[in-house]
């Protein structure tokens, strides 16, 4: 590491982040040191919700409250479906309103299909290079659309779903299966007519999820046990009204955040939580270098073969899967990829 890494640097920053997505090894080294190096500085905030809800806006008129409160702020736009475009409009829109040229604000767009040790490994280490460089706030904004989510749940301290009154159908984000990793419920466009039926939808929606399931923490690719004190247990997830364009509720919203990171801090489930976070982690990095190092070892065209097999319905495709990997085992044990 040359130089000490810090907001007020924002170049060497930005050179670090665009290593890490392209999977430079010297970055992805720095990375893990600087991991050990920071623990839990940063609050790191995920905001999801379906499309077009207002997530942008919201966090542009969260990041210009925080501002006025002295805090840092770095927000990460992940988009993997639209290279470019999100994060040019958050930057733009803060940029109007005001806070362009301000160190203390760092905008970065991660759109890339193709970081090459995966999106949501690319976006936990630069996560953590943020908050290496001393920002107080850390939001990631994702759309809900499955995937990325469940990558959220792992990653952020306090998960924000956004929803907003007509959209057509108000339950979206419940059958997206957003509630299930909500922190803070928040109902955008509340000057929309609606908004507060829909908030009343979630409120309801959520009391159910109460009584018929218990209130389940984040929606994690595996949960260590069943039945174990979940990241939620004891913490009433509010349903917050909020007129981004407007910067209304805003000052609501980030007293929430702030609720709901002390609570992490003093609770035993926030101490759970961060054990099922970092398994997840450790899980999904554990499913990539299996995937990569199997991958290395297959036997040139032996997948294709196997293709072709299975296409015709001459061999089951998990049979393919066990031959393959039983033909990589013994390559596998002895290479240290
Ligand atoms: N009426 C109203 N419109 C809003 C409000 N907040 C955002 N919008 C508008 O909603 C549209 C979508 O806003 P974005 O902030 O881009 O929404 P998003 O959820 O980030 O969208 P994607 O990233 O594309 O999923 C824009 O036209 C905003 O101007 C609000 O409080 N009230
Ligand atoms: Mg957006």
């Amino acid at each position: 590491m040359s130089e000490q890494l810090s907001w007020r640097a924002p170049r060497a920053l930005a050179r670090l982040l665009t290593a890490i997505e392209n999977g430079a090894p010297e970055a992805l080294a720095q990375v893990q040191t600087l991991y050990r190096q920071t623990a839990h500085r940063a609050h790191i905030v995920g905001i999801t919700g379906v499309p077009g809800g207002g997530k942008s806006t919201l966090v542009a008129a969260l990041t210009r409250a925080l501002r006025e409160q002295s805090r840092t702020v770095a927000v990460l736009s992940v988009d993997p479906s639209s290279p470019f475009t999100r994060g040019a409009i958050l930057g733009d829109r803060i940029r109007m309103r005001g806070i362009s040229g301000d160190p203390g604000v760092f905008i970065r767009s991660l759109a890339s299909r193709s970081a090459p040790g995966g999106i949501a490994a690319a976006t936990a280490d630069m996560v953590t290079a943020l908050d290496a460089a001393g920002f107080d706030v850390i939001f990631v904004e994702t759309v809900g659309a499955g995937q990325d989510d469940v990558a959220i749940a792992r990653l952020a301290e306090t998960v924000v779903v956004v929803e907003a009154p007509g959209l057509g159908d108000d339950i979206q984000a419940i059958k997206a299966g957003l509630i299930e990793i909500a922190d803070i419920l928040v109902v955008n466009k509340a000057d929309l007519p609606d908004a507060q039926r829909t908030a009343q939808n979630l409120a309801a929606a959520l009391a159910l999820g109460f009584e018929t399931q218990g209130h389940h923490g984040p929606s994690l690719a595996s949960s260590p046990q069943a039945g174990a004190p979940s990241g939620r247990a004891g913490w009433r997830v509010p349903v917050l009204l909020t007129s981004a364009a407007h910067d209304q509720g805003v000052a609501a919203l980030i007293d929430a955040l702030q609720q709901h990171r002390a609570w992490l801090e003093t609770s035993e489930e926030g101490k759970h939580r961060r054990l099922r976070q970092a398994e997840a982690e450790i899980r999904a990095r554990l499913y990539a270098q299996l995937m990569r190092a199997a991958l290395a070892h297959i036997e040139h065209g032996a997948l294709e073969r196997w293709a072709a097999q299975c296409a015709q319905h001459r061999a089951h495709p998990e049979e393919a899967a066990r031959a393959l990997l039983q033909a990589i085992l013994p390559k596998l044990c002895s290479s240290s990829t």
